[in-house]
């Protein structure tokens, strides 16, 4: 069975956000991700760059402006979103992500894929998330 890496599929929201659509996370290549979240060039994304990405992502995705996401409104911009990891994070189970519930599980994503454990995620660590398994 296939995962892709939440995280990838929210990167994939950020460079799809500018053009007004939605592309699914296994279309993308690592250059694009890449692109898209390592602001400064270093080739790395770190876990403050992360984190801003991650935040901006999720009130690009708020579109009724609650403050929280729901099911609806992830799936409209993921279009591959899976709805058990939706349910996971959903921690207080009231049926939407608060930015903390969101942030949390993002996270979870960022430490997983940061296979090194040197808190940046390398051109390397994003090619392996986009590996179908
Ligand atoms: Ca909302
Ligand atoms: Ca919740
Ligand atoms: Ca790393």
């Amino acid at each position: 069975m296939r995962q892709i890496a939440l995280v990838v599929m929210l990167i994939a929201v950020l460079f799809t956000c500018p053009a007004g659509y939605s592309v699914a996370a296994e279309q993308m290549t690592r250059e694009e991700v890449m692109a898209t979240a390592d602001k400064n060039h270093d080739g790395r994304i770190d876990l403050a760059e992360f984190n801003q990405r991650m935040t901006e992502v999720f009130f690009f995705a708020d579109t009724d402006k609650d403050g929280k996401l729901s099911w609806e409104e992830i799936h409209a911009v993921v279009v591959d979103a899976d709805p058990q990891r939706f349910q996971a994070a959903d921690t207080d189970g009231d049926g939407k992500l608060s930015l903390e519930e969101f942030m949390y599980a993002v996270d979870i994503d960022f430490v997983q894929a940061d296979k090194n454990h040197d808190g940046v995620l390398d051109m390397d660590e994003v090619a392996a998330m986009l590996v179908k398994k």
